[in-house]
């Protein structure tokens, strides 16, 4: 099962990166997204083969952002791929089968692009404006997500992504999104994460399609 809660990294330098993961695990975090940019392919590799001490440790996944090949050499729970990194198809060639692919949407048309290329989940967004992304999308808002869960066919985790805070996240799961993936509101606060767990998880949502 997909996690209904991706916790993705930030921070000033690497290190800053490896300490939020760690707090974001003891907070209780079931999923951490290693979102490092600006930085090498051996101080990704470096970074994300700690973060994969710490996440196992706490028996939380762990999903590398950008590299297929990181998330194999690591051992990482799946890979999260942007539009212009390798596609869902290439990395499947070369991930295991229990490593999890997911897929960056801003439209539609991205979403059923990514169920094409059999993505395992999607993060759908911008919910809202963002300084944590560069180059943003226009923002979806809620009626974004809601137009854009009517039209799709089939039936794929989306995670809404985007300046979420937790004021957000009764209306947005109201909209049929299956979990958030969140950066800043847990940065800020990583108790939290604890909050989110509970709000994500109640049986009223689990017995939804999902
Ligand atoms: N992709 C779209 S918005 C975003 C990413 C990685 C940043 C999410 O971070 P925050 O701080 O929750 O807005
Ligand atoms: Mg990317």
């Amino acid at each position: 099962m997909i996690s209904k809660l991706h916790y993705i990294s930030q921070g000033d330098t690497p290190k800053v990166h490896l300490s939020n993961i760690q707090n974001a695990c003891v907070s209780g975090a079931d999923c951490v997204q290693l979102r490092l940019k600006k930085v090498d392919f051996k101080t990704v590799l470096d970074i994300a083969s700690q973060a994969r001490e710490i996440t196992s440790h706490f028996q939380t996944r762990l999903i590398i952002n950008d590299y297929y090949k990181i998330a194999k050499i690591v051992k990482a729970d799946g890979v999260h791929l942007g539009k212009t990194d390798a596609s869902p198809t290439e990395a499947r060639a070369h991930l295991a089968s229990w490593q999890i692919i997911g897929g960056t949407a801003n439209t539609l048309q991205d979403c059923e692009n990514l169920i094409h290329k059999e993505a395992n989940y999607i993060g759908l967004g911008p919910f809202r404006f963002t300084k944590t992304k560069e180059n943003l999308s226009p923002v979806l808002g809620l009626k974004g997500y809601r137009a854009i869960l009517d039209e799709l066919q089939t039936k794929i985790p989306i995670l809404a992504i985007g300046g979420i805070t937790l004021n957000d996240v009764s209306e947005l799961l109201q909209t049929g999104i299956y979990g958030l993936a969140m950066s800043g509101e847990i940065t800020s606060n990583f108790n939290n994460i604890s909050i989110l767990n509970k709000l994500l998880n109640m049986p009223a949502l689990n017995e939804q399609v999902w």
